[in-house]
């Protein structure tokens, strides 16, 4: 009997739904083999067959299961493996948390949660994923030091409320790229490797935050 989850794919094929992993987990602990198939945010098609628009969907045989609560429910009832509860009371102390997380922690994560969605996936799903945010990218031109861009991006995240930056710099002298990523105002950078030859010198920063940002002002203060 065939096993199938369907997921949601980003860029370089990373599979970053939350309630996703919740399904692969508890397959996992049954011990149920099952193919993985991406889906694209902005393309649903190959779950139109569960009548409705979001993953996880998990198809067993002839059975569709959509809803992470569900689909481990349905595992535990359907499959031998390793209990996923324990006991009745265990299986509604689960049901407990899960419910918890998904009405007390999730809303709060989600503006953290989606500023690193939309930085692993492309435009077109960027678009689909949330009206709520927004990213663009800022090339850049060489910087004088690490020390001075990245004192130049503190400043633009606190000043803007940019939730994300992501990307490469040139250092003037230095032969390496120099990998940038900033959460909030907390800031970490390394250089990656050398410049390729022919390669253009440039930076670019991918900026992401709630929609409504001034893009004009964060590229201005950027490249000034
Ligand atoms: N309660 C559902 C939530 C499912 C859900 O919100 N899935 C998100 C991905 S984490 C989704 O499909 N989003 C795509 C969309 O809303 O278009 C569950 O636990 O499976």
């Amino acid at each position: 009997m065939s096993v199938r989850l369907y997921e949601l794919s980003g860029l370089e094929d990373r599979r970053y739904s939350l309630f996703s992993w919740r399904a692969r987990l508890a397959l996992a602990h049954k011990q149920v083999e099952c193919e993985l198939v991406p889906v694209r945010v902005s393309d649903k098609a190959a779950i139109a067959f569960s009548k409705q628009d979001k993953v996880p969907v998990l198809r067993d045989g002839d059975e569709v299961v959509v809803d992470s609560w569900r689909i481990a429910e349905h595992l535990e009832d359907n499959h031998p493996g390793p209990s996923l509860f324990g006991c009745p009371s265990g299986r509604a102390l689960a049901q407990f948390v899960a419910s918890f997380v998904d009405r007390q922690l999730v809303p709060k994560l989600v503006p953290i949660l989606m500023a690193e969605v939309m930085s692993i996936v492309d435009a077109v799903d960027g678009a689909h994923e949330h009206d709520d945010f927004q990213s663009f990218v800022v090339s850049l031109p060489e910087a004088d030091s690490p020390e001075v861009l990245l004192a130049c991006l503190q400043r633009v995240t606190e000043a803007h409320g940019v939730l994300r930056m992501k990307g490469f710099a040139a250092v003037r002298g230095k032969p390496m790229r120099l990998v940038v990523q900033g959460v909030g105002a907390r800031f970490r950078h390394h250089f990656d490797r050398p410049w390729a030859a022919g390669e253009a010198r440039a930076g670019r920063i991918v900026v992401i935050g709630e929609a409504g940002l001034d893009r004009r002002g964060i590229e201005a203060a950027m490249q000034g």
